[in-house]
């Protein structure tokens, strides 16, 4: 029996699907209704509805592929068997990319390392895991290791207040490195479960920002056993098949072990999940569907496939 808390993410994550699904199950079935038969035609416009979803072309050609064959052999004839047929798909393609699981954590203190671009929402993603962490009994503190954007540190500041979360910080233009060596010490002299280490944005082309990210990595591994233990990437799911090509060069450079989907909400390009778990075999941790540090759900592909298919 499902708890009251899956529950509630399940309807939380129903409202913020709403334009995904209209973006992609309700065109599926604009398209069969009425039809007696699935024909060529028929197959084109669900190719097509597929691609305009966000679902991304290799994705898509593989869902294709298993319907034609089982509509070649009549084990599809309408539109609900092929909507079954999909649904059956993307659950296959969500779960085999989250059954990749992370890093065993050995050590006490585990270290998270918050990476993307610029703007997608890494600073809020931060506070929101803090404060999730925080509700589940964890000792949790946050380094504010965005140096480089004014008002960064400021704002994780803000939001570790409203998550009742300590934040260590510096002044400006410290090296994100030198804070973070700060942060670990004092996660280990005040007993920290979790230390959630927020960064500033970067295009995956900057070489020298990538450098600093990895030189934040070989300083979380000198520190502390096994760390950094997760290496979440945040993607603006408004970015649609953006986001899938941010994810290949990240995961290329840093060793992302986990995604985060934020700004869910409001957005038709959901279907962009789909492809990021098929393309990169990374598992989606989280989702974020709103602004509020209580936003944030964890990733499940049965609660996906069912928010879309109601
Ligand atoms: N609707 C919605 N807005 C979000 C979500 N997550 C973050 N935002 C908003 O996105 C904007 C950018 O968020 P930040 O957390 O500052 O993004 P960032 O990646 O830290 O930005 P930089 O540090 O400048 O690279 C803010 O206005 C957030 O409120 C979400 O899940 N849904
Ligand atoms: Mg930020």
């Amino acid at each position: 029996m499902k708890s009251n808390s899956s529950d509630g993410f399940l309807s939380r994550l129903k409202t913020a699907m709403t334009f995904t699904r209209k973006n992609l199950v309700e065109c599926i079935e604009d398209a069969f209704q009425g039809k007696k038969e699935i024909d060529s035609n028929l197959l084109e416009e669900l190719e097509s509805i597929l691609i305009s979803a966000d679902i991304g072309i290799k994705t898509t050609t593989e869902i294709l592929e298993v319907v034609k064959n089982q509509v070649d052999r009549k084990q599809i004839k309408n539109g609900d068997e092929l909507k079954a047929c999909i649904k059956s798909e993307l659950l296959r393609i969500l779960k085999s990319a989250s059954s990749c699981s992370s890093n065993n954590i050995d050590s006490k203190l585990m270290v998270i390392l918050v990476v993307g671009v610029n703007g997608v929402g890494k600073t809020t993603t931060t506070g929101k895991l803090a404060k999730r962490f925080t509700q589940q009994n964890k000792n949790v503190l946050v380094c504010a290791a965005d140096t480089f954007r004014a008002a960064a540190v400021e704002q994780m500041e803000q939001l570790g207040t409203e998550a009742k979360v300590k934040v260590i910080r510096q002044n400006a233009g410290t090296d994100p490195s030198a804070i973070l060596f700060d942060a670990i010490n004092a996660a280990k002299s005040r007993n920290v479960d979790i230390l959630i280490i927020d960064t500033a944005g970067r295009l995956h082309t900057k070489n020298n920002l990538m450098a600093e990210l990895e030189k934040m990595r070989r300083i979380a591994g000198r520190e502390v056993q096994g760390a950094p233990h997760e290496i979440l990437l945040v993607i603006d799911a408004t970015t649609g098949q953006n986001g899938l090509i941010q994810a290949q060069e990240f995961s290329r450079i840093s060793g992302i072990s986990g995604i985060i989907l934020s700004k869910l909400d409001g957005t038709a390009k959901g279907g962009v999940v789909i492809g990021i778990a098929r393309d990169l075999n990374t598992p989606i941790k989280y989702v974020g569907i709103g602004e509020q540090l209580d936003d944030l759900i964890p990733f499940s592909p049965e609660d996906f496939v069912n928010s879309l298919f109601t």
